[in-house]
């Protein structure tokens, strides 16, 4: 472009610096190069081969199983070859750390493996990985019945939260779109729960998800947690896909919706409690999920605000949350502080989500 610097029309320079880097949007060839870049340090810095765990941790490695599946799946020939790597070796070193099985004493733990499985089996239609997610459920269905209704959280019996539902939620409805011979068993599980989750009021008035019952009077309650808001959609889409009932689509987007509109920072970023702020290995895990989730739903109930909303949080993390050695914070509105695995695959999560819904 040429300008007329003689001209009263205002020089482009004011053009540019009208822009903050909150509106800037990077495209997707960019998004994913911060996601090879983000990838690279969570597992130079954090995996350990032996255990097939990052940072010697054990559900969220899981969920850093389901990320590094979901890259895979945006950009098969660079980045599977790498991948497979990892699924490989957790699935044999994972369980070897514990007893010798991917079983332990949480549901919730049960349910984020079975959906790191049935993950990479939809990316390598490897029925080895299906197996897994099926022998894993058998497990979790000794969770049922709960107080209030709805599914357990461990095997202490005394706690009924909302996270361990969704995931038993979106296991079972996952379980049936891909086990042809026992899809009425497995569909039967999934609409009893998707019932009792609706019934037992914990969707509230912002349309968001509180942490769990309290079993004593079996009302809803307790923080909401950005994590309360994801496997949920995740769950929702594969009741979708089980029935072409677009309630649960509905039900989906209203969920998202509400999660944009109040758990949110005034300039539009994922905020948790307890942000900015130094945060623990459980709860940076979570912010990630909910950015892995919207990025589902964008694939099937597309909607331009999840598009700007994972933009801006991908921009914010790459510009405010991100030393210069490539670690990422837990806080993607910055500033810096306290990298782990989980705040590093959190970030992760988000951009390759951004990747994946950008032109
Ligand atoms: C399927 O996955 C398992 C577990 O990672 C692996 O050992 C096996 O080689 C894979 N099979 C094929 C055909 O790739
Ligand atoms: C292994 O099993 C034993 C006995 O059931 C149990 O006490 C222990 O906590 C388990 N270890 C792990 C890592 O799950
Ligand atoms: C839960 O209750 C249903 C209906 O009574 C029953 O079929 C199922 O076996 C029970 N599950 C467990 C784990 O108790
Ligand atoms: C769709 O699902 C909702 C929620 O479970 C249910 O109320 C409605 O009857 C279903 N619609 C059809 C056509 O089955
Ligand atoms: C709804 O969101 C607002 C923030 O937008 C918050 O102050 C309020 O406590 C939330 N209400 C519920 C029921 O979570
Ligand atoms: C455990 C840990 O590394 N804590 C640090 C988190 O970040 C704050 C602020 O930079 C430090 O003061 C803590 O020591």
């Amino acid at each position: 472009m040429i300008f007329d610097t003689k001209s009263t029309v205002a020089p482009p320079l004011l053009l540019i610096l009208s822009f903050s880097p909150s509106t800037w949007a990077a495209c997707k060839a960019e998004y994913s190069s911060y996601a090879f870049n983000a990838a690279d340090v969570l597992n130079d810095l954090w995996y350990d081969p032996s255990t097939g765990r990052w940072q010697d941790l054990w559900w969220q490695s899981a969920n850093m199983i389901s990320t590094l599946a979901n890259f895979a799946s945006l950009d098969w020939d660079n980045y599977f070859p790498i991948a497979n790597h990892f699924f490989e070796t957790t699935l044999v070193a994972a369980p070897q750390s514990n007893n010798g099985t991917f079983i332990n004493d949480y549901y919730d733990d049960e349910g984020w493996w079975a959906m790191a499985w049935l993950r990479v089996y939809d990316l390598t239609q490897n029925s080895t990985y299906l197996d897994a997610a099926k022998e894993i459920f058998v497990d979790m269905q000794t969770g049922e019945n709960a107080t209030c209704g709805g599914h357990w959280w461990s095997k202490d019996y005394d706690d009924n939260v909302a996270i361990g539902n969704e995931l038993y939620l979106a296991v079972a409805a996952s379980l049936a779109n891909r086990v042809p011979d026992q899809k009425s068993t497995y569909q039967d599980i999934a609409m009893k729960e998707y019932d009792w989750f609706i019934s037992a009021g914990l969707i509230n008035s912002n349309n968001t998800i509180n942490d769990g019952l309290d079993l004593s009077t079996c009302e809803p309650g307790g923080i909401v947690w950005s994590y309360n808001q994801a496997a949920i959609l995740g769950a929702l889409i594969e009741m979708y896909r089980l029935t072409s009932n677009s309630t649960y689509l509905d039900t989906a987007s209203s969920i998202a919706h509400g999660t944009i509109d109040h758990l949110t920072d005034a300039g539009g970023i994922l905020t948790d409690f307890g942000d900015p702020g130094p945060m623990d290995l459980t709860t940076s895990q979570f912010k990630g999920v909910f950015a892995r989730n919207l990025g589902y739903l964008q694939s099937v109930a597309p909607d331009d605000a999840y598009i700007i909303f994972l933009q801006k949080n991908a921009d914010a993390i790459w510009s405010k949350a991100r030393q210069e050695d490539g670690r990422i914070g837990a806080a993607w509105q910055g500033p810096y502080f306290n990298a782990s695995a989980p705040s590093q695959s959190s970030a992760l999560d988000c951009l390759v989500a951004a990747t994946a819904v950008s032109d």
